[in-house]
């Protein structure tokens, strides 16, 4: 933390004082923390909170990413990845071509598979609840973290099924967890400008808040850079914070930044890195009640999310492996990353590396840390 009187200075003295003892911010502190100009003060206030919350700990998690498909009726105009049924570069993988990619990791110590695809127009629910009780069958060990809240509101609305249903059976299929994707920014005039078709910023919040009350945690995103204002930025923060207050089913929040290409925004800028940083210092300590925070180096680059470790992120996600929808719309990134990759960008920053699962459970023994695998990658005997 830097000295009262920086702040004094910057006018944000008393916010500094509500950080310091634990107070929560309003959006209007918020909206100063974003105008400020002083990027270094307001990731100061968010490293606070993250040593806080986390000591000088960093997570990371060595999982596998699937995209099932990219086939999508929604089109929305910043997805470079999806496509309509039979347009060139659109995907289908079947059940069994997608346990061969299980089964081509089965030597890898994953924790995690994270397995999103568009909102396919045909594909039944049936299949997806056969293809996680067949993970679950070659890889008993590992967490299902799988299908947005769109894509839960998807599956309902073809089954005509309630959100609820789908959520109970895809459970008992094996579903673990959900991931954050397709909140977007929460704003009406936003969804209306980008993704008119998508499930709404409401609905999302609803299908996540039955998830939570029937045990299933989710993460939760938000995609920034685009056409939103800061206080659209700062009302989709607070409508995370108050679903938590209600629920304390968010595990991670992770904000991401828009990659242009490839896209139908118009005149798309990209994010800057000083944005970027300060999103996150500001999403730090905006979202008081949501203990983790990942800074996702496929969208944000590998050595910006290094950065980001000082300015409220305590996460890197993972080694993901053929990751799609931020590199079909550009994203400047590696393809994958290895364990020991993960451990030195952490332990560089000055931090402590600490695997963990989908939970953010620290995996320990064998299979955790610093081990033989990690040793087998960095080439030693
Ligand atoms: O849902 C789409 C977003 C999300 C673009 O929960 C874009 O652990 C940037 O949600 N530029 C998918 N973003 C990624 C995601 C995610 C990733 C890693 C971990 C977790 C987790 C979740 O990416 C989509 C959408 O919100 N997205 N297009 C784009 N051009
Ligand atoms: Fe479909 Fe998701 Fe892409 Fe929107 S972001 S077009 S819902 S795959």
């Amino acid at each position: 933390m830097l000295p009262s009187s920086v702040y004094e200075e910057l006018g944000l003295g008393s916010i500094r004082e509500k950080v310091l003892a634990g107070e929560r911010l309003s959006l209007e502190e918020g909206l100063r923390l974003f105008e400020c100009p002083d990027l270094l003060a307001v990731g100061a206030l968010a490293h606070h909170v993250r040593t806080r919350l986390h000591g000088w700990t960093t997570y990371y998690v060595v999982n596998q990413h699937i995209n099932y498909s990219n086939i999508c009726v929604n089109g929305c105009r910043f997805c470079a990845f999806s496509r309509r049924k039979g347009q060139p570069g659109a995907f289908e993988l079947t059940v069994d071509q997608i346990l061969e990619k299980v089964r081509e990791r089965l030597h890898d110590p994953i924790t995690e598979i994270h397995i999103v695809g568009g909102c396919h127009p045909d594909l039944r629910l049936e299949t997806f609840e056969r293809l996680l009780s067949a993970i679950r069958r070659i890889r008993p060990d590992v967490r299902l973290k799988a299908f947005t809240a769109v894509e839960i509101a998807h599956f309902a609305r073809l089954e005509g099924l309630s959100t609820r249903q789908v959520l109970e059976r895809l459970r008992a299929a094996g579903l673990d967890m959900l991931p954050g994707g397709g909140a977007e920014v929460f704003s009406p005039r936003i969804r209306g400008l980008l993704c008119p078709e998508k499930l709404s910023g409401e609905g999302w919040l609803q299908v996540v808040r039955e998830a939570h009350e029937l045990g299933i945690k989710t993460n939760a995103t938000m995609l920034f850079g685009h056409k939103e204002t800061l206080q659209e930025r700062l009302e989709h923060l607070d409508a995370l914070r108050r679903l938590q207050d209600e629920t304390a089913g968010f595990v991670c929040f992770i904000p991401l930044p828009f990659q242009p290409h490839n896209t139908k925004v118009d005149d798309a800028r990209g994010t800057t890195g000083v944005e970027e940083l300060k999103t996150i210092a500001v999403s730090r300590l905006m979202l008081d009640n949501i203990p983790h925070l990942k800074a996702y180096w496929v969208m944000l680059t590998v050595k910006l999310a290094q950065v980001a470790l000082h300015f409220g992120a305590d996460d890197l996600d993972g080694t993901v492996v053929e990751e799609k929808i931020g590199h079909m719309a550009g994203a400047d990134s590696e393809q994958a990353l290895t364990r020991w990759e993960l451990e030195r960008l952490i332990a560089e920053a000055g931090f402590e590396p600490v695997e963990r699962d989908s939970f953010f459970e620290k995996v320990s023994g064998e299979r955790g840390g610093a081990n033989a695998d990690t040793a087998k990658e960095r080439g030693a005997a």
